[in-house]
């Protein structure tokens, strides 16, 4: 009698929304089949048309930790989510792939009106308010910029309508959001866009059912 425990299949963690639906056409590349929409199924883990793949659907700022620490064997994450991960946890993923989905670029608004340059040149504190602390930090940091950062969870752009900041710090991608809230974008930060992330210690001991996965998306999102 064998003692091992069945092997359980490997588990990609995804977000719901734009990633998941971004990732449905790399996950056909690769020959896989998503039968149930989380959005309308509400479950929570997702079989797919290859029974050794499941998926399991998490807030896009938890993939890497899932990923991390094994909970997944890989993930997809956005650049701006993973170097706010990385900041408290560096290192910890493999990150072979550049998926080129979920673009968009994070960048510094202010409202409408309000002189950024100015208020730059003159050296003042500025009050930014983010959710992406570690990417506004080194921003500012490298221009030589003076900034009292503001942790935020979301709906960056409340903060400047209602005196909370001078600037903040968020992804854009159409334009308008800051646009119906009467924000301009003054400078961009960097390019973003989703990764696939790989659990290290998976990267070794599942190598061999990684591999074809990863191949197939690199491959898809060139
Ligand atoms: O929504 P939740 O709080 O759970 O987390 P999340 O917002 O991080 O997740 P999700 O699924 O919205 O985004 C997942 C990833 O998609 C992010 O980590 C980014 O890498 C990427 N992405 C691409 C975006 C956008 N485009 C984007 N437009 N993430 C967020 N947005 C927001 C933006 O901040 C704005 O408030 O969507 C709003 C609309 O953007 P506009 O410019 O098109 O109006
Ligand atoms: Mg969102």
């Amino acid at each position: 009698m064998s003692t091992q425990a069945p092997a359980r299949p490997l588990t990609m963690a995804l977000s719901k929304g734009r990633i998941f639906e971004e990732t449905l056409p790399l996950l056909a590349a690769a020959g896989v089949q998503v039968s149930e929409d989380p959005e309308k199924s509400r479950k929570l883990i997702i079989e797919t048309s290859n029974p050794n793949l499941r998926l399991i659907i998490v807030r896009a700022s938890d993939v890497p930790t899932y990923v991390e620490y094994g909970a997944a064997d890989l993930g997809i994450a956005g650049k701006d989510v993973l170097i706010e991960h990385a900041a408290s946890h560096p290192g910890g993923l493999y990150q072979p792939i550049d998926l080129n989905i979920a673009r968009c670029r994070l960048a510094v608004a202010v409202r409408n009106g309000f002189d950024y340059p100015a208020a730059v040149r003159q050296g003042a504190r500025l009050r930014v308010a983010t959710k992406y602390v570690t990417a506004a930090r080194e921003h500012f940091a490298a221009k030589g910029v003076y900034v009292d950062l503001i942790k935020l969870y979301g709906s960056m752009e409340l903060a400047p309508l209602v005196g909370l900041a001078d600037a903040i710090v968020d992804v854009v991608s159409t334009g308008n959001t800051l646009r119906a809230n009467d924000l301009v974008a003054v400078e961009d930060i960097m390019p973003i866009s989703s990764r696939l992330i790989v659990n290290r210690a998976a990267l070794k001991t599942r190598q061999a059912e990684l591999q074809p996965l990863l191949d197939a998306f690199e491959s898809a999102s060139r």
